[in-house]
Order: C-alpha cells, then sequence, then structure tokens
C-alpha cells in the first residue's frame, strides 16, 4: 500500500491516500465505518450521527457515508464532515453511469467535503477516468469496486480481470475487494500489485478481517458489526484490538 505508486507506468500522487495513511498510522488501526444504519435505523439525524463518530473517532480513520445517509442526512453532511478532521470521509454512492455524470456527481461529493467517492469499474475506464478528473481537482481520491462481497455477485466477480483492466486504464489503484472471498482479494492484488485494497464484508456477511488482511487487504470495511450493536464504541475498540494487537 503506498499513497505514490505506480500503475501501468504512470505514478500516482494520492491526496486521499495520504491522509487515510497518516490518519490511520497515528491511530494504530485501518478500520473504516460503514455508517448505513445505527441501531436497526437506517434513518437517522445530524446530532445522532455527531453524538456516534464522536464516541468511536478514536477507534476508526474513517467513515464510509452512501444512499441511507444522503437520504438521512443530505446537505448536512457537509457540516458533519467539517467536524471531524481526523477523520476522512467516502462517499459510497457507487456509481455506475456513463462519464459526464460520473464526473458531474463525483464534483459535486468532493464539493461536499468528502474525500474519496467509489464508482464501479465495470461501467468502463471513460467513467472511471471522469470520476479520476474530479478528484484529481478537488485532491481527492477514487475507489474502484474490483469485486463485491455479497454471495449473488457472481456477474461482477466474473469479471475481475477485466474491471482491473479498466482501473489500470485509469490510472486508478484503489479497489473494493470482498472480505467474505479472501481468494478474490488475492487475485486483485497479483492483478494491481500496488493497489490498496479496501475490503468490505466483514462480521455480519461472514467475512473475517484477519483472513482478509492475510489475502492482501489493506483496510477493512465495517458497518453493521459495529452500529448495530449495543455499544458500538466497545465492538469497535474489541475489533480493532483482535486484528491490529
Ligand atoms: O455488512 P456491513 O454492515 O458491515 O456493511 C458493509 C458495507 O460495505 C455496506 O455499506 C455496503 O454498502 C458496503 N459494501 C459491501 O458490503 C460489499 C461490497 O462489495 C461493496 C460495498
Amino acid at each position: 500500500m503506498s499513497p505514490s505508486s505506480c500503475v501501468g507506468g504512470f505514478t500516482i500522487q494520492d491526496p486521499f491516500l495520504s491522509k487515510l495513511r497518516e490518519i490511520s498510522e497515528r491511530k494504530r488501526n485501518r478500520l473504516i465505518l460503514a455508517l448505513d444504519s445505527i441501531g436497526e435505523r437506517s434513518s437517522f439525524g445530524e446530532e445522532e450521527v455527531r453524538e456516534l463518530l464522536d464516541k468511536v473517532r478514536k477507534h476508526v480513520s474513517g467513515i464510509k457515508l452512501g444512499l441511507p445517509a444522503e437520504i438521512s442526512l443530505g446537505k448536512s453532511t457537509e457540516r458533519v464532515i467539517g467536524s471531524f478532521p481526523d477523520l476522512v470521509f467516502i462517499a459510497d454512492w457507487k456509481l455506475a453511469d456513463i462519464p459526464e455524470v460520473c464526473g458531474l456527481t463525483s464534483r459535486a461529493l468532493f464539493e461536499r467535503g468528502f474525500d474519496a467517492v467509489i464508482v464501479h469499474s465495470f461501467v468502463g475506464a471513460k467513467s472511471l477516468e471522469a470520476a479520476k478528473r474530479a478528484a484529481e481537482e478537488a485532491g481527492g481520491g477514487v475507489i474502484a469496486v474490483a469485486a463485491m462481497s455479497h454471495p449473488d455477485a457472481t456477474l461482477v466477480n466474473s469479471n475481475v480481470d477485466q474491471n482491473l483492466m479498466f482501473c489500470r486504464m485509469a490510472r486508478i489503484n484503489s479497489l473494493v475487494a470482498p472480505a467474505t472471498n479472501p481468494k478474490i482479494i488475492s487475485k486483485v492484488k497479483s492483478g494491481l500489485p500496488d493497489s490498496t485494497i479496501f475490503s468490505p464484508g466483514v462480521g455480519t456477511q461472514g467475512g473475517e478481517g484477519r483472513e482478509a488482511i492475510l489475502a492482501g487487504a489493506d483496510y477493512l470495511i465495517v458497518g453493521r458489526s459495529i452500529t448495530s450493536s449495543g455499544d458500538p464504541v466497545r465492538s469497535a475498540a474489541s475489533l480493532v484490538t483482535r486484528i491490529w494487537g
């Protein structure tokens, strides 16, 4: 894992990865919290989110917000992001659109303060490139979904080589690969050896964090095992201790 790495002969400087690495080294964890729900609820307010992040911030390096959070928080996301400079914020809208719309959406998300956006790689190199251009203008990063964690993900997961080729063409070296399938993580890592891999699927979906890391994952993305537990701080802290000591 390197914030400046070589993909297909190009050196990539990635301000998002530099920021994330600095935070994760300081906090001694490589945990990203996926905030889709609090308890059993996918609807939550700004104050509730601030309270949760304030409690867990010590144990996590970043927060991943997706469409459930967007529906709940809308524009107040901007204030939340601005209040936690010790966390990176990743917009997980899993963009999968024509290049123009991928570029426009990415730009709007960076304007809202996000450090990185997640884009599907199967849509092709041009869509990835459009997101990458928006990221470069904003000093942010792009994470591309190379493979997915749920059992039905057969279509996307049977095209990992093609997905990686699109990522190489777009000079994207931050990738999502599933903790539920360590073999795919290894395949992604050997296909793009300088990549930084973000692995969701730990805990509730059945993936094991340590196995994902042994297979090549750099960061773990964990949601409900923390947010649905009666004690999110304790759950996050014990995961960190179990995995990073
Ligand atoms: O299963 P959890 O509650 O730990 O949440 C996993 C998060 O990771 C969730 O936000 C989901 O949108 C995201 N994710 C996957 O679970 C699987 C993928 O392949 C990509 C992203």
